[in-house]
């Protein structure tokens, strides 16, 4: 892999390991609520349910018991039926659409004490459970303790998650997780979701709103457009009016997408989970059999939306069974849950580390963006469309690791603290200059470069 050395680059501050980690860990520390830290200070001032998982990660390094108290904040927003909700809201008000528009407060499968939103987020939350054990491990007794304590105490309420994704959202055609909001998919505006979005035709019957998220940016088209948030908020009106019912969102969304990047997560995550009880000696009779073959489906879906000679993986439209032609970073799926044969999975790595992804000769840090700079719609500044995700970047380097390959994973790991080095801890990055763009300060952002910061 090649980067470049160009102007842009000899501007960036470039701060020592020494430094950067006491920013990331001040960033976690002041976005602290005591129960939760918040994904951002100024756009997102909640609990976001993946931010949770990779913020939980990071705050192990700075004290297991307060990254435990972060699983548990989340999971004590589990809704009844097993769901954990893609937003727990706090009492801060700049965010929109806050508790009052997603309307959950009436929704039976809601607990009572809390206000969330009313969809899912990708399963990475046995994923960040065994890594804290891990890092607890190498740290005390008494942490190793509170971790395990912890592990054992959420294996049920993380089981009953992973069984409300495979019973009411693993398409029975497909075998992918279904998702019917592109917020679920957690890549909001990805070109992933570009057709199936054309069939969301929001009704005269929106109610009105203002938007808050422009105003949290410096330059509104770093964000997603007026017009598709028309069809994220039209998409909540529909889930709204089924009551959130599990069987009724699955039909009633507009947007309904077989989405192979959260399936070769969920894959990942069942197995953890798995391994995690075997670990703990729990007495959990079936339930490990369930995730292993939950975990054996998933691979296999994804395995089956590949292309066999690319290896690329595609979403489905469950609406009309059309295969999404659309490659982005994840196409890259199948390398992050080990989901296909030799020949192609080395053929799509080559994919990934060469020129037209994470080798292009012109980007400022060697990590995977969103969309190919080489793709007509690549789009440098705008959110999912093209900028580098330093937590993607961590998610693949961690895969990787997990893989046995090291020298690759310790790359990335080089790269993406490149990526970070300036402090300020964006949400996305420029990938050409390395720019922060979108917020700052964001917590996921701080707790995957302390992780890269202790790891491999
Ligand atoms: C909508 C919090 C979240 C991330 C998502 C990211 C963005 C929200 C938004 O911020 O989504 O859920 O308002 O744009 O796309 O991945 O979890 O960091």
């Amino acid at each position: 892999m090649t980067t470049s050395t160009n102007t842009a680059d000899m501007r960036l501050p470039r701060l020592s390991p020494t430094t950067l980690a006491d920013r990331a860990a001040t960033v976690l520390r002041d976005n602290d609520t005591g129960a939760l830290v918040t994904a951002s200070p100024k756009l997102y001032p909640h609990m976001w349910s993946w931010d949770a998982a990779f913020i939980a990660i990071g705050l192990a390094y700075l004290d297991v018991r307060r990254a435990v108290t972060e699983l548990d904040t989340l999971l004590s927003a589990q809704w009844s039926d097993g769901m954990i909700p893609h937003i727990v809201f706090t009492e801060a008000t700049g965010y929109f659409p806050g508790p009052d528009r997603w309307g959950t407060d009436a929704v039976p499968q809601c607990p009572p004490h809390v206000r969330t939103s009313g969809i899912c987020q990708p399963p990475v939350h046995a994923i960040a459970l065994r890594r804290i054990v891990d890092t607890a491990r190498r740290a005390s007794q008494a942490d190793v303790e509170l971790a395990e304590t912890f592990a054992t105490r959420a294996w049920r309420p993380l089981y009953r998650w992973h069984r409300w994704l495979a019973r009411h959202r693993m398409s029975e055609s497909c075998g992918l997780i279904t998702i019917v909001h592109g917020w679920e998919s957690g890549m909001d505006n990805s070109p992933r979701w570009d057709s199936p979005y054309a069939h969301v035709r929001p009704g005269p019957d929106l109610p009105p709103y203002v938007r808050l998220d422009t105003l949290g940016v410096e330059d509104p088209d770093e964000r997603p457009s007026d017009d598709e948030y028309d069809r994220y908020l039209w998409i909540i009106e529909q889930l709204r009016r089924a009551d959130y019912a599990p069987e009724a969102v699955v039909t009633n969304s507009d947007f309904r997408v077989g989405d192979v990047f959260t399936t070769a997560l969920f894959a990942m995550a069942c197995d953890d989970l798995a391994d995690l009880a075997h670990e703990s000696s729990l007495e959990v009779p079936g339930k490990v059999a369930d995730l292993r073959a939950w975990a054996a489906r998933a691979r296999e879906a994804v395995a089956h939306n590949t292309d066999p000679d690319t290896g690329f993986a595609y979403d489905r439209d469950l609406r009309n069974g059309d295969t999404s032609k659309t490659t982005t970073i994840a196409a890259f799926s199948p390398l992050l849950c080990s989901a296909l044969p030799d020949r192609l999975e080395r053929r799509l790595l080559e994919e990934l580390t060469g020129p037209g992804w994470a080798g292009h000769p012109e980007l400022h840090a060697a990590v995977v963006p969103s969309v190919s700079p080489n793709d007509p719609g690549f789009d440098a500044r705008r959110y999912w469309r093209g900028p580098q995700w330093p937590v993607m970047a961590w998610l693949f380097s961690f895969a990787f690791h997990r893989r046995g390959w090291a020298e690759l994973a310790r790359q990335w790991r080089d790269q993406g603290l490149r990526l970070v080095s300036d402090g300020s801890f964006g949400e996305y990055y420029e990938p050409f200059t390395g720019e922060p763009l979108g917020s700052t300060q964001q917590s996921w952002t701080a707790a995957v470069t302390l992780d890269w910061l202790h790891s491999w």
